[in-house]
């Protein structure tokens, strides 16, 4: 059996995976995957064609969601569970259909327009294994015989991908909008168009970085919201002596349930990866004591990390990687993730792991150092003045923002490498998983503003981006001419969103790496680089000095 995905930055040979995913991703997942992406255009093409008379229905503009979210990288390796969620996709694009249908003839008198073809008239087979066999017809390449159409089409997709992953945690904070909703159907439905041109697929993930940006604000608010403005905050990274549960992933509403269900039960909660944000939320933190300490660095070391906390182990989002033996039995997965034979928490009823977490050996007392997080847009705006000054005063030359995923291939050295030679009269700004490369680095500070501030997880791009209108109001200019280098790593598809977003502000000169999009194709790459200049990261020496026009 056959599979070929693109989608992340590990792609085989910077090609495409088509044996096995660098990711654990099996081809029978990969084809229920492409399956879900096939059976979503279906749902999408009549919940847009509703939409046009009005109808529309939140729990399936929800689904649509949870539906692309699943396909993101290192979320659902659990055929079984995706196999469910493919037959509520068809039961949802069966209702949209009848919806949409009922809807035409009230409106018209007449009867629709019958769909006879393509993803909108999918009938689901009955079991897995004709689910797979649907899904290997309707791959990655499937969706364009031009190459530069399907390389557009698939900067689309892996938009609506990063979207609805925040999206999700928005929603699940009560945010939720209808433009948002309508544009993941519109474009799902869109990319089904052979109408369709490259152009037109280009204005449509400028649209998406657009709406992302909307996103990512309502996700922010969300956050606010709930836990109140981040503040800088010390964070432990050693354990003490205590039972404990260790919480990966973005969700913070998923943590605060937990930290509600273990308030006073002799446990001590950690984040993993990019839930170390958390920490900076005095609506957790303060809130919570037992909210200790963050173990670990980012996604890619869990298998070597993992055995070493003793506790209760829980994934809300991505990134899960195949767990090992030693602590298979103590792990479990939550929203839209999902590793066969790992037990998944339906719901918000997590007892399954507190009582795990009670059965398992106290953790040691292991201090360690401590590191600071909590730098969102209101605590850095809040010494805006000072920076400001620092600039005008020449203390502070340059602002790097060196933020993205992080990853397991050796080229991202670069990152660290990069942190460590940025000048001392420069101030780091740092997001999303790929600052463990370099948060446990002392850096310092200029006149009391620390040099390393760390923003948040990737949807605190939207805090960062905050800062940046801010510095540039401040000093009467574009993002453009700010004295700012944007330096990214992206592994998946919710950095791919960000870029597209960036690229929506017209922002140029961006540098992504460790390696370019397989998706690519070099025309669609030309043209980025023509229109954006957005350029591949090099050598850590070079690009300093041509960010410091040495
Ligand atoms: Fe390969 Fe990335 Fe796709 Fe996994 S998600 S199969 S690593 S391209
Ligand atoms: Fe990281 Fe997976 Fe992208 Fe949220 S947690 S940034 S890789």
């Amino acid at each position: 059996m056959g599979m070929f995905c693109n989608q992340c930055e590990q792609a085989a040979k910077g090609v495409g995976c088509d044996i096995i995913g660098v990711c654990g991703k099996n081809p029978e997942v990969a084809a229920l995957q492409d399956l879900m992406l096939y059976g979503l255009k279906g749902l999408a093409l009549y919940a847009d064609k509703a939409r046009e008379f009005g109808v529309k229905e939140e729990k399936i503009d929800y689904f649509v969601l949870e539906g692309l979210f699943t396909t993101v990288t290192n979320v659902d390796f659990d055929p079984v569970q995706i196999a469910g969620k493919l037959r509520k996709c068809y039961d949802y694009k069966e209702r949209m259909k009848a919806l949409y249908e009922t809807a035409y003839r009230e409106k018209t008198g007449g009867h629709a327009p019958q769909i006879t073809t393509g993803p909108a008239a999918w009938v689901i087979a009955g079991d897995l294994e004709g689910l797979v066999k649907q899904g290997e017809e309707h791959g990655v390449k499937s969706q364009h015989t031009d190459p530069d159409i399907l390389s557009a089409i698939e900067i689309v997709i892996f938009g609506l991908k990063g979207m609805a992953a925040y999206a999700d945690h928005a929603y699940i904070l009560g945010k939720k909008d209808e433009e948002v909703f309508a544009l993941f159907h519109k474009a799902l439905a869109a990319t089904t168009d052979p109408g369709k041109g490259l152009m037109d697929f280009v204005g449509l993930a400028m649209e998406i970085g657009k709406v992302n940006i909307k996103v990512m604000g309502m996700l922010n608010e969300g956050h606010v919201e709930h836990y109140g403005h981040p503040v800088p905050t010390k964070v432990p990274i050693g354990t003490r002596k205590n039972k404990g549960i260790l919480v990966s992933g973005h969700d913070l509403r998923m943590l605060e349930e937990l930290l509600k269900q273990t308030a006073g039960k002799g446990i001590d909660v950690y984040t993993h990866g990019e839930m170390l944000p958390a920490h900076g939320y005095p609506g957790l933190k303060q809130k919570y004591p037992h909210l200790y300490g963050n173990f670990g660095g980012a996604w890619q070391d869990q298998a070597k990390e993992f055995p070493g906390f003793l506790g209760a182990i829980i994934f809300n989002t991505n990134c899960i990687q195949r767990p090992a033996d030693s602590y298979k039995d103590r792990l479990f997965s939550w929203g839209q993730v999902g590793w066969p034979g790992v037990k998944h928490v339906s719901g918000w009823d997590f007892s399954e792991v507190i009582n795990k977490a009670l059965e398992c050996p106290d953790l040691p007392d292991a201090p360690e150092k401590e590191i600071l997080t909590g730098f969102g847009h209101n605590a850095v705006l809040g010494v805006a003045d000072k920076v400001i000054e620092g600039v005008k005063a020449g203390a502070i030359k340059r602002f790097f923002l060196i933020g993205g995923c992080d990853g397991a291939k050796p080229g991202r050295n670069y990152y660290t490498e990069l942190a460590e030679k940025v000048p001392n009269d420069c101030v780091i700004l740092t997001l999303a998983c790929g600052k463990y490369r370099f948060n446990k680095l002392e850096f310092g500070d200029i006149g009391g503003i620390p040099r390393l501030l760390d923003v948040g997880q990737c949807n605190d791009a939207y805090s960062a981006l905050q800062i940046a209108l801010a510095l540039a109001d401040a000093f009467k200019c574009g993002v453009n001419d700010l004295p700012l280098s944007i330096i990214l790593s992206w592994y998946e598809q919710k950095a791919h969103v960000i870029l597209l977003s960036l690229l929506h502000l017209g922002i140029k000169n961006i540098k992504i790496g460790p390696a370019l999009p397989a998706y690519l194709s070099p025309n669609v790459l030309n043209f980025l680089v023509e229109n954006f200049n957005l350029g591949q990261v090099t050598t850590a020496e070079a690009d300093l000095k041509a960010a410091l026009g040495q």
